[in-house]
């Protein structure tokens, strides 16, 4: 009789796992910038997918402006688990994310979408060692950098001693101009502008708006050069405890949710140009195809340089630059 009741009751035991309701999971989503910046923007976007997508098995608990991992904190961040899920910016880390820092070449990508559909490609073709220790949910670039200045650039020598925020990819272009690199991340960009340790950016115009640098910047010149790119990350660990259909929802969403993001940043970008002429009396500089090329011509040896350097770390570099020309090509 003892033995029964105990027998039951184990029985019970291992059962009751399978009548109890699904619970349900909240994942941590870290972000180095503050809300309203356009990398928290296509977080929000992602969370509110997700959590209807699922059925709201899944609730995204989004962790804006470095509050739980910073800018170059979030790779590691990821993998040891301090954040479920982190967006980082591979021109910070230009060494560790080789092989899709090359979409940060001078090779003409030409809007976000086309920069997000590029790098989502480049990542799916050669699945870089880089995020063996990760499960990679999205990746997705900014639109071409244009200089942001206090002082005017109506032609390439005036960026020559002009100091400039920047990094990676973008950082060795305004090196090759003739200017003087400070290399931060987005997030310190504010900071350098308004203590006047840099006097102007190069990256995309939604920050005229989204951090406000119209306040600082008067002058933008429309080089349009080169994106920025990005990647959205999970840890290992928790991404394989997740159950099987919330894993098809997530990874249904990769390429899609790229492509959103390079669409609402063209969007954005061209909404934060008009706003800027409106609201803070900003004078963009347009240059005659011609006179691009006089820019451009500068910038060919960083990717000759980039193809040496990924060649000798034993990347197949010739085939990467050409697939990006050729992806370029396809989605533009
Ligand atoms: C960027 C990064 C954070 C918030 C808004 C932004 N707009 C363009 C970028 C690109 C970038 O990472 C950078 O550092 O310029």
């Amino acid at each position: 009789m003892r033995q029964k009741t105990i027998m039951l009751s184990l029985l019970l035991f291992i059962l009751m796992p399978l009548s109890a309701p699904a619970e349900k999971i909240t994942l941590s989503y870290a972000n180095f910038m503050p809300p309203d910046t356009f990398p928290t923007v296509q977080m929000e976007q992602w969370k509110k997918e997700v959590e209807k997508r699922t059925g709201g098995k899944i609730a995204v608990n989004t962790v804006p402006g470095g509050k739980l991992l910073g800018a170059k904190e979030m790779m590691d961040g990821v993998i040891s688990g301090k954040a479920d899920i982190g967006c980082l910016c591979m021109a910070y880390q230009p060494n560790r994310f080789v092989l899709t820092n090359a979409t940060g070449l001078p090779l003409g990508i030409p809007s976000s979408r086309v920069g997000s559909m590029v790098l989502w490609n480049l990542y799916k073709k050669y699945n870089p060692d880089a995020f063996a220790g990760v499960k990679v949910l999205t990746m997705f670039t900014t639109s071409p950098a244009n200089i942001m200045s206090k002082r005017p650039v109506k032609n390439i020598e005036d960026v020559k001693g002009m100091t400039l925020r920047a990094s990676g990819g973008a950082g060795q272009i305004v090196k090759a101009w003739g200017a003087n690199l400070v290399d931060l991340p987005m997030s310190e960009t504010p900071g350098a502008l308004k203590r006047g340790i840099a006097e102007g950016v190069f990256s995309s115009l939604d920050v005229m708006k989204g951090l406000n640098f119209a306040q600082y910047c008067p002058y933008v010149a429309m080089t349009e050069t080169v994106i920025y790119p990005f990647a959205v990350v999970m840890n290992l660990a928790r991404w394989n405890s997740l159950p099987g259909d919330v894993k098809k929802v997530l990874e249904n969403m990769g390429a899609e949710h790229a492509e959103w993001t390079g669409n609402y940043m063209d969007d954005y970008v061209r909404e934060a140009i008009r706003w800027s002429e409106e609201n803070h009396q900003v004078e963009v500089m347009e240059f005659e195809k011609s006179y691009k090329a006089k820019f451009n011509f500068l910038l060919w040896p960083i990717t000759s340089k980039w193809i040496k350097d990924a060649d000798a770390k034993g990347l197949p570099a010739k085939p990467i630059v050409k697939d990006i020309r050729t992806f370029i090509r396809k989605y533009r």
